[in-house]
Parts: structure tokens; sequence; C-alpha cells
């Protein structure tokens, strides 16, 4: 059997399973993707405590209420909430063109730690472990209402993050957004013709091939996809089959809190910058019988392209037609192997 050359300089599209779309790849258009310069950006540099955050212990919010002086995670109800709980607005649609419906939820922040300087990437495991716990037990708690529960962090100025406090969002609704719903309909049709799940058996190729196999442990592994649509993407995995994140045992999740550590160090040591993302997990949506087909997973979609500067634009043809990229995503996972696993800011001091 003559296999695909992954290595073409030739313009192709890549199919993407689990949303059941394409992408263009377009690989001629950088032969040599790497000239930029790599630049350290040190004056991302943070006061442990700043008193105009509105998520630092003690600090008063945009809203007037005040924060506790907490020292681990610290999670509330978002003051600007993009759902809300009580809503019945209950119209019929007068035409089949003019579509809306009832939606309730809610919104929440969670701030990862008290110091005002720190990224996930810089923190100690045991207090990523804590984070991890709050994403379960948030989980957990709002999937007992909702049907979609989105833990998900927006880092960085350029990914439109308002606060540098390290602080993610979770967002639970009684409809099932877009993304999931797609991801949904691909897993279970997968599932219906192989039965085994599309994930599962997606790693398992990769584990055999290993070049956009980007980091394993006991427990997890992380691959930048066939796929991948922004220039870094990647996806981890668990290595058993997780439905929801709640049902991760402790030593996945410790495992987890490593694995993360290593992967978003790996981020911020590309450019030497702490790397801006879009980070989110999926599992399968709450009061679904079976949802086998579901495998547990988080997306990482960080925009940046060259260099700290230079980022990925999804516009013109993205908007209009599809998805397109240039450096392919065996390229993306060859440069992450290559950056050095001990954070640049901490390297810096011991040399
Ligand atoms: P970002 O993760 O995009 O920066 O959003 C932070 C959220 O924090 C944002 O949704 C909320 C905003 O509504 N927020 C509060 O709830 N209270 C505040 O005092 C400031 C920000
Ligand atoms: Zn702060």
């Amino acid at each position: 059997m003559k296999h695909f050359d992954h290595s073409t300089d030739k313009p192709h599209r890549r199919y993407n399973p689990l949303a059941g779309e394409w992408v263009l790849v377009s690989p001629n258009r950088t032969k040599r993707p790497w000239q930029g310069k790599v630049e350290s950006h040190l004056s991302d540099a943070r006061p442990p405590y700043d008193p105009g955050c509105y998520l630092c212990p003690g600090n008063e919010r945009a809203n007037g209420a005040r924060n506790p002086k907490y020292s681990g995670t610290y999670v509330f109800d978002n003051d600007f909430s993009a759902l809300l709980p009580d809503i019945e607005i209950n119209v019929p649609n007068e035409h089949p063109l003019i579509k809306h419906e009832d939606v309730r939820g809610v919104s929440r922040v969670l701030c990862f730690s008290p110091r005002h300087d720190l990224t996930l990437p810089l923190m100690d495991r045991e207090d990523i472990l804590g984070v991890i716990d709050r994403w379960a037990e948030e989980t957990s708690e709002l999937g007992k209402k909702y049907r979609w529960v989105q833990v998900f962090e927006n880092k960085g100025e350029i990914m439109g993050c308002s606060n540098p406090h390290p602080h993610c969002q979770i967002w639970a609704s009684s409809a099932l957004p877009n993304e999931p719903s797609k991801e949904n309909v691909h897993q279970r049709s997968y599932w219906r013709k192989h039965n085994k799940p599309l994930l599962r058996d997606y790693l398992r190729f990769e584990k055999k091939h290993g070049e956009r196999l980007l980091l394993e442990n006991d427990a997890w592994s992380v691959v930048v996809p066939f796929w991948a649509v922004w220039p870094f993407e990647t996806l981890l995995l668990p290595r058993r089959h997780v439905l929801r994140f709640p049902d991760l045992s402790g030593s996945e999740r410790s495992a987890l809190a490593e694995i993360l550590k290593n992967l978003l160090t790996k981020y911020d040591n590309l450019f030497n910058i702490s790397f801006p993302y879009t980070m989110g997990w999926h599992g399968a949506p709450f009061g679904m019988k079976d949802a086998s087909h579901w495998q547990l997973h988080a997306h990482f979609y960080p925009p940046l392209l060259r260099s700290a500067t230079v980022k990925k634009f999804m516009v013109g043809y993205e908007m209009l037609s599809e998805p397109q990229r240039d450096i392919t995503a065996e390229q993306a996972a060859d440069r992450l192997k290559q950056v050095p696993d001990i954070h640049y800011t901490i390297a810096g001091k011991r040399s």
C-alpha cells in the first residue's frame, strides 16, 4: 500500500474526523518557517499581588463584590454572566428561518492561584492538582443541572483575555453548543461503524507512528493532531477510556498535573514568552444515556506562528472557504519536541 508522504511540500487537504471538517495545508508557502528571531520578552514580569486586579485576594471586583483572602483556588459566579439560570422566553418560532430557543446556564470564573504573577506552567504540581480537582468538582456539580459544562482558559491579551491573573472560566448551559455537537455526531457514527471510540483509535495510530506524538506519561498523551488548524495546536488525551472529567482517578489527575506542566512549559519555551492560547475540555454531555462513543480530551489552540509577535490570522480564505495552514502538523511537532523542558525563566536564572 502506498503511504501518504507527510513531508510533501505540495498543497493538500486533511480531514478532521472529530469535527467533520477539512483543513487546507500549504507547506509550499513556507520552506523555511523558522527564520524569525526568537526573542526573550521579560517585560511580562508581574508583581505577586496587584492592588488594581479584580481577581487578586481581598480586592474589590468591578461590581463591588470583594474577593476573600483565598489561599488556593477561588471560584465565583461571573459578575457579567453570559448565561443566566432562570430564563424563560418560551415563544414559538414564527418562521423556519427565524429560529430561536431558550437557554439556561451559569458562567463562573476560577482563579488558579492567589499569586497574580503565576501561570499554570510556573505553578507547583501540587497546586496544579488543586486546579484539576476544582475542574472536576465544578464539572460534576454543574453537570447535575446542565447538559454541557465548558471549562476553558483564554490566556494572553492576544486571545482577548482581560486580566493576566491566572484564571479560567466555566460556562454551563442547558443547550449543547456547536463544537461538542459536531464531536458528538462524528464520535457516535465512528462508534456505530467500528464499535470503538474514535479518539482511542486515533491515539493508537499516533503512538504507532510517533511523528506527531509530543509528550506521554502513565495516563496521558499529547499529540499535534494530523488535522491541526492552529500552528501549534495540540490535543491532550487520556490513556484510559474516560467519558467525563470528574471520572478521572487520583493517579490520572496527578499525571495530568505533570503533563500539563510539561506541555505548557514547552509552549512558553517556544518563543521565550508566556505563550497565549485558548484551551478547554470536551467530555461526554451530561444526561446522555449511552455516551460510550465519547472520549475525554482537551484542545489547545495557540495563535502564534513564527515569533512572539507574529500571529496566525483566521481571515480571508479561512472565513470564506476553510482553514488553511502553512507549516505542517509534523513540522510543528518537531519544533515543539526540540524546545527545552525547563521553563526559560528558571533556566535563565540558573545560567
Ligand atoms: P477572561 O478570561 O476573558 O479574561 O474573562 C474574565 C472574566 O472575568 C470575564 O468574563 C469576569 C469577566 O466578566 N469578571 C468578573 O466577573 N468580575 C470582575 O470584577 C472582573 C472580570
Ligand atoms: Zn491579581
